[in-house]
């Protein structure tokens, strides 16, 4: 588990493809100028290609993540040309106006669980290839405890329906899914968990 600025808690799964050596997911977190970033790519189909598009564009966003997010995948669209494309969603949690931002281009999910609601980002078509396509924006405020679990389309549904995404120990969130559905993944998976406080 790690903790960032007293804020933030966070802990992943990952997990390739069953019978494959890489995975086509790649991850990226970070704090800065009292912000927080957390990003999920997944490079399009599975294996080494996938793997290299999806480290490309983190690559993109570490060296440019000061920028606007639309500036960012514009910077990364220009880069896919001739390389597998990839789907990507981008988490910021802004420390100074109390707002988070959830910007995604295809299938990476965001659930946001506070005082036992649950919201759901939907998950929008296209991906990123040589072309800049429309951003999918969700955004709103900072509550005093809340958590965000973002997630590559490899996690389903009913993975997602389990009580412990209620909990604040994200420890015992990625262990619990780890322990019920960690194994024989049929698709590249990645699961982190946030918990932010304040
Ligand atoms: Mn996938």
């Amino acid at each position: 588990m790690i903790i960032l600025e007293n804020k933030i808690e966070l802990a992943v799964y990952q997990q390739q493809k069953i019978g494959e050596i890489f995975c086509g997911d790649s991850y990226y977190y970070d704090s800065f100028d009292e912000q927080f970033i957390c990003v999920i790519v997944d490079g399009l189909g599975s294996g080494r290609e996938a793997a290299k598009a999806s480290q490309m564009a983190i690559q993109t966003i570490k060296e440019h993540k000061e920028l606007q997010t639309k500036q960012i995948v514009k910077i990364i669209s220009q880069k896919m040309a001739g390389q597998r494309g990839v789907v990507l969603g981008i988490l910021r949690l802004d420390f100074a106006n109390q707002r988070y931002s959830f910007e995604s281009i295809g299938n990476i999910g965001l659930l946001i669980t506070c005082d036992q609601q649950k919201k759901r980002t939907l998950p929008n078509a296209g991906y990123l290839a040589g072309y800049y396509p429309n951003l999918h924006v969700s955004k709103g405020v900072l509550d005093k405890s809340m958590n965000f679990i973002l997630f590559s389309d490899g996690v389903r549904d009913e993975e997602l329906a389990n009580h412990v995404f209620y909990h604040h120990d994200v420890h015992s969130i990625i262990a619990t899914f780890n322990q019920i559905h960690g194994q024989d993944r049929i698709d590249d998976t990645t699961l982190i968990a946030i918990h932010y406080h304040h």
